[in-house]
């Protein structure tokens, strides 16, 4: 590399470093996740406070080999048009149904907020932008794990395919089921942070989230969001549920 370039990728990486410590300085002042009041809940803060300090905002998560690669098992919601799931949504699951029986030919990602672009993508969009492949551990809240291969799309690209405003905080992502959840900028943009529509060389099946999930490697596993419909970019921290219902919104590993 010759001495310009060098200056000059070193110039972008200082920028880079320094717009991602403002949104760091940002995380810690008055966007918090909320506490409800409970004082167990404190620590919740405590945690991504110390972990957004420590942990320098880009270290990866490891991957390993094809040959640790093992069997995962379905969790949570395993098929979104089943009335007896646990978090079964009428609409959503009707919707999923259609859209599954026409082997998601009709599926749309919609993507819209404080973006300059909004707009909605096929697979077939999805599979032209420049991929990702990552062999990563996933860990349950329930205490297993598994090794897997995941193909996407960086959510990054996609951010900026659609041009995040400067006033863009959260990135939401709500799914066919009752499930949603939401990242901060540093998640969001982070390298591994992917739209995933194959696994194992193939295909996401639709246990694991056919046809679109979220890959969140420095997060536990519920963070990873299956079954995706819409991503949402917003300004302000909204509780779409691990919350209220008793997890962490920060849960980094
Ligand atoms: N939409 C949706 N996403 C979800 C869940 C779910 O029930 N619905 N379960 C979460 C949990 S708790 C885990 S551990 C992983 C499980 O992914 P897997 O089914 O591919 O093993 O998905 C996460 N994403
Ligand atoms: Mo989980």
């Amino acid at each position: 590399m010759s001495n310009d370039r060098l200056l000059l990728s070193r110039r972008a990486l200082i920028g880079g470093l320094a717009s991602t410590g403002g949104l760091l300085l940002a995380g810690c002042s008055d966007q918090q996740p909320p506490t409800y009041g409970n004082i167990l809940r404190m620590g919740d803060n405590l945690t991504y406070n110390l972990q957004r300090t420590l942990l320098s905002p880009m270290a990866l998560a490891r991957e390993f080999d094809r040959s640790d690669i093992t069997s995962m098992p379905a969790t949570g919601t395993y098929d979104p048009a089943r009335e007896d799931g646990d978090f079964y949504d009428r609409r959503g699951g009707k919707d999923y149904a259609i859209l599954r029986n026409r082997g998601f030919d009709h599926w749309r990602l919609q993507i819209d907020g404080h973006v300059e672009r909004p707009g909605s993508y096929s697979l077939a969009d999805l599979k032209r932008m420049a991929g990702r492949t990552q062999i990563t551990k996933h860990m349950c809240e329930e205490g297993w794990t598994a090794i897997a291969e995941w193909t996407g799309v960086p959510l990054r690209t996609m951010l900026e395919a659609v041009g995040i405003r400067p006033s863009a905080r959260f990135v939401e992502f709500h799914a066919f089921d009752q499930i949603a959840d939401s990242l901060d900028m540093i998640d969001a943009l982070h390298p591994q942070t992917i739209l995933a529509y194959g696994m194992n060389g193939r295909d996401l099946p639709i246990g694991h989230g056919a046809p679109l999930r979220l890959r969140v490697e420095r997060q536990i596993g519920y963070k990873s969001v299956k079954f995706l419909r819409r991503i949402f970019v917003t300004d302000v921290f909204r509780d779409l549920g691990d919350i209220r219902s008793g997890w962490a919104w920060y849960n980094g590993i």
